[in-house]
């Protein structure tokens, strides 16, 4: 199993954590009684960006070929894609009688891309808990009649067959995985260098409630993504296990959707409460904001939860119906204040994470969104703003006028230039994202295609906006994992001190 870089360089995340879908599907496999297996977690072994693609294979390669393998598994999400892609081409080329399968969600979304660009052998879509252990056991027959595996077909005509999508885990099937093998991955000091509270990941859900989100992988048709949870008494285990056998003092939950079934949260909560004494252990998680019931905040917080992210999108309310948010009516952005307000009252952190220049957007949606962050920000909450990445095999790369945009990959001019901007944003804004990144880690870029005028012009406000999280954060010292983290209030003093650090944010830019 071999998971493809995408930091090149060494951890600096608050957050970054060992691998879980290494020691996940490392454990699945030996359960399923899949021998002789290793992993490889390549985004520990580069620890500088300045030597360029080639280097980077080579070493790659030196280090799989090391393992002897006959079968690669390659998991990549969409920003590891361009280095699986790369990687998987030369290996088949070296290595012809090696079987590669890629999965993951690049994979998933786009497995006809995955399939032309890395010559990989077969995708699996969709999870692989199922469909990777008895693709193994029929790999030398090449025999790929299993659902959910995408594979180009031999003889005259080389055709890709797409298989029926696989049947997702149940609840009761969810529940029987075994426990991840974190003990195969490399130390947790390479993970987390000098991190005093060990950090670990755990997947309580899978899947999302609403999945109509256009621009999310949600909506993929190409596999099943309905939400389904494991029992909050099998969670609870793992994290005691990992309490136990790693000391862990922070739990991130890597769900889409924490927590979307009210009655499935209450028990965990109390689960916790009963498991672990206050404290002993924190948790982040992403949840949308009708999916909080503000009754249940202190619960929350008595439970270990301390960051809480929520996917909002927009501030102009005609964006969340184009892009498919679908939240409940009572929604509204005065309600999502107050519910923000509510969870800084109760200690939790709220980061609030936004898309900017998608189709629809229009001038006056994107200043709504602006003050909506402003707003956010008064009130003690972090907010990111991303610029939107199409990604194929989502609802939203369908639209005619935004397919038109999108980039083909040249896989080599952006591997090299290493910072996954398409280059017409790079022409533009090239020199000074890369100063700005410097600045702002919170200002995250990803391969994008976008109408560019609206972002020129809009660029020194984003800046600015995308800056007082960072300010604030670094003013009021708010720790997202603390518990003696100290909040803004919306009170006038707070606006006035507000006002001052955007005011010491622009002299800094100036
Ligand atoms: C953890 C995580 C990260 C971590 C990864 C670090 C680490 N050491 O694990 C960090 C913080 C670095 C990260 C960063 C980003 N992430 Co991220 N991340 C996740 C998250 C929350 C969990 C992934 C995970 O561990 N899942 C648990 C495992 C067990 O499940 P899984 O990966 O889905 O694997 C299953 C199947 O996919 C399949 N499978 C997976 N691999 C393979 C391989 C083979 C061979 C086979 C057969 C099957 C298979 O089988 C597994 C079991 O069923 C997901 C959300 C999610 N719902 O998965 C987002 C997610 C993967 N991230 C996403 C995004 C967008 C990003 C960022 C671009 C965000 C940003 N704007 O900066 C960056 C990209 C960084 C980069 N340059 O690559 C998107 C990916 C969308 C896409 N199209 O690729 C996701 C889906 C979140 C979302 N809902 O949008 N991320
Ligand atoms: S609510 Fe979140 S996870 Fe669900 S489809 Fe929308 S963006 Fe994706």
């Amino acid at each position: 199993m071999v998971y493809p870089p995408y930091h090149f360089k060494p951890p600096v995340w608050p957050f970054s954590r060992p691998t879980l879908v290494l020691a996940h599907l490392y454990a699945v496999l030996e359960k399923a009684g899949v021998c002789d297996l290793d992993v490889i977690d390549l985004d520990l072994e580069f620890d500088h960006c300045d030597e360029g693609v080639g280097h980077f294979l080579a070493k790659a390669e030196e280090l799989v070929e090391k393992t002897r393998p006959d079968v690669i598994g390659l998991s990549c999400k969409a920003a590891q894609f361009p280095f699986a892609a790369l990687f998987s081409r030369k290996y088949k080329q070296s290595h012809p009688e090696t079987k590669i399968i890629m999965g993951g969600w690049m994979p998933t979304l786009a497995p006809d891309s995955t399939l032309r660009l890395s010559e990989c052998d077969a995708v699996i879509r969709g999870e692989g808990d199922r469909s990777l252990p008895k693709l193994i056991q029929k790999i030398d027959d090449e025999q790929w009649g299993i659902n959910g595996v995408s594979y180009v077909s031999q003889g005259k005509q080389q055709k890709i067959i797409h298989n029926p999508n696989s049947r997702v885990l149940t609840r009761e099937e969810l529940d029987t995985l075994p426990l991840p093998r974190y003990d195969v991955l490399p130390s947790l000091e390479r993970y987390q260098p000098g991190r005093v509270k060990p950090c670990f990941s755990v997947q309580a859900s899978r899947g999302c409630s609403n999945h109509s989100c256009i621009f999310c992988w949600n909506s993929t048709k190409n596999c099943d993504t309905s939400w389904r949870a494991r029992s909050p008494e099998r969670v609870v285990e793992e994290i005691r296990h990992l309490v136990n056998k790693y000391g862990t003092q922070v739990i991130f939950f890597t769900d889409d959707s924490f927590g979307a079934e009210e009655e499935w949260l209450k028990k965990f909560t109390s689960q916790m409460k009963t498991e672990f004494a206050f404290g002993e252990v924190d948790y982040v998680a992403s949840m949308r904001v009708d999916s909080v019931n503000k009754e249940a905040l202190k619960d929350l917080y008595e439970s270990g939860m301390r960051t809480i992210f929520h996917g909002i999108e927009s501030g102009s309310q005609r964006c969340w119906n184009y892009l498919g948010k679908n939240y409940k009516p009572y929604v509204t952005k005065q309600y999502i204040l107050d519910l923000i307000e509510r969870e800084v009252q109760h200690r939790i952190s709220p980061i609030c994470s936004f898309i900017v220049a998608f189709p629809e957007q229009t001038e006056n949606d994107l200043d709504q969104t602006i003050s909506f962050c402003e707003e956010l920000a008064i009130r003690g909450s972090i907010f990111s703003l991303q610029v939107l990445a199409p990604n194929e095999g989502t609802a939203l790369f369908d639209v005619e006028r935004y397919r038109s945009m999108i980039q083909s990959y040249d896989l080599f001019k952006e591997f090299n230039e290493s910072e996954n901007l398409s280059p017409e944003l790079r022409t533009v804004l090239g020199d000074k994202i890369h100063e700005f990144v410097g600045y702002l880690p919170d200002f995250r870029f990803v391969k994008t295609a976008i109408p560019i005028d609206q972002l020129k012009r809009k660029y020194n406000i984003l800046g600015e906006i995308c800056s007082y999280s960072g300010a604030i954060r670094r003013k009021f010292k708010v720790d997202t994992l603390s518990r003696d983290g100290r909040y803004l209030k919306p009170d006038r003093a707070s606006r006035s001190r507000f006002n001052k650090v955007i005011d010491k944010v622009r002299r800094w830019f100036r």
